[in-house]
């Protein structure tokens, strides 16, 4: 049995690793889930996980040392899977100490109960925006230096530089994985694809920031778990691994495709004014983790975003009581006046 501490598993994509991956197909993991369950946890996404004899669930905040110290003693935690994180670029331009906190000192707090309690591994779940913005040309790769350009990214960045550290420093048996854009079920609705979606859905307008002209490379968040699976299992130590199902995308394409499926008219689309140090274009090279761990995606962009798209159809009472809260105060302060 091995107990794994997986933080922001209440999350989007935690939530998905947890429900998916692990308790769906490996009974040899015992998980235990340190979620703060932020605007953007939700025990809801965690329904088919609830009440398996290898899954228990704690409300608390990774920066406080004391609870997570007591949890890898009380739980033997020999493995630490890192997701919990302030995730959205626009409220981090809106302000960044959060991010800072649960970023940054969130994983150091991690990092330091890893080292006392000699875990065996330690996952941190990073994200292709730490290498910045490319031009046309060019993919990023795990020798891309860093250069975060927003508050979310620079603070990803510093976590990751500290994760290195630890292993260079004390030999600690660290390993990072960096993915691009994820979609998928359970996605918050402040993320580009649910918001247009539910914004189609309200026909209300589509912000588009800048000229839409912004390239994403979009990844089934399945294919990203399994990813982050088979590094926590057979990737080396102190290694990077970048993540990606190479499907380049201008955010355009993305909110016309959805406008096409729902049946609704391009003229909601409305053009606003740009994010603030806006990344042009994100592009990752997979080959690392293709060629070393025989890792490839499994889903198409095509149908895969359609289920998406259904999904959202078929689960209105999840997000409308997201939309209907605090969500509306975040809404008008990001978009009012664009
Ligand atoms: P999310 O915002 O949906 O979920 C984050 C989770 O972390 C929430 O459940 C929240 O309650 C929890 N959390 C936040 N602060 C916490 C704290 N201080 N202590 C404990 N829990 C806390 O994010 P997501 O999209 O699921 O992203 C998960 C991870 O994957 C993040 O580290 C993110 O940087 C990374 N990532 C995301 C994407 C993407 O496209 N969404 C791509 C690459 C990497
Ligand atoms: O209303 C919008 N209008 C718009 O044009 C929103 C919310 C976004 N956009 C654009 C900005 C980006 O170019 O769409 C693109 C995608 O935006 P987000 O969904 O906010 O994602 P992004 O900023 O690319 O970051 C995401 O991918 C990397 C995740 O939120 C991060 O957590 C992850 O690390």
């Amino acid at each position: 049995m091995k107990n794994i501490l997986v933080t922001g598993g209440a999350g989007f994509i935690g939530s998905n690793f947890i429900n998916h991956i692990l308790l769906e197909k490996r009974d040899d993991y015992n998980i235990v889930n340190l979620d703060k369950l932020t605007y953007a946890g939700n025990l809801e996404n965690l329904r088919p996980s609830e009440g398996k004899k290898n899954y228990h669930f704690i409300k608390g905040d990774i920066t406080n040392s004391d609870l997570v110290n007591y949890i890898f003693e009380k739980f033997k935690i020999k493995y630490v899977i890192n997701f919990a994180a302030e995730s959205h670029v626009d409220r981090s331009i809106l302000g960044s100490e959060i991010f800072y906190r649960t970023n940054v000192i969130g994983t150091n707090v991690l990092l330091e109960a890893a080292r006392r309690f000699e875990a065996e591994k330690f996952l941190q779940v990073s994200t292709d925006e730490v290498y910045g913005s490319l031009g046309e040309e060019g993919l990023f790769t795990e020798q891309t230096p860093l250069s975060p350009n927003s508050p979310y990214s620079s603070s990803k960045a510093a976590a990751d530089m500290m994760v290195l550290a630890f292993h260079h420093t004390y030999g600690m048996p660290v390993v990072i994985t960096r993915c691009s854009n994820n979609y998928g079920s359970y996605q918050f609705p402040e993320k580009l694809i649910p918001l247009m979606i539910i914004n189609a859905l309200h026909n209300k307008k589509l912000p588009v920031y800048g000229d839409g002209m912004n390239v994403r490379d979009w990844i089934y968040v399945i294919d990203h778990n399994k990813a982050i699976d088979l590094v926590f299992e057979k990737g080396r130590t102190g290694e990077v691994y970048n993540i990606g199902a190479s499907n380049e995308m201008p955010n355009i394409k993305i909110v016309k495709l959805i406008l096409n499926h729902l049946k609704k008219s391009d003229d909601l689309i409305q053009f606003v004014q740009d994010r603030p140090g806006h990344d042009r274009r994100y592009a990752i090279n997979s080959y690392k983790i293709q060629n070393e761990l025989g890792w490839k995606p499994t889903y198409t962009f095509e149908s895969a975003i359609q289920q998406t798209i259904e999904w959202y159809l078929q689960n209105k009472n999840w997000w409308e009581r997201i939309i209907s809260g605090e969500y509306k105060n975040y809404y008008e302060l990001q978009y009012k006046n664009r």
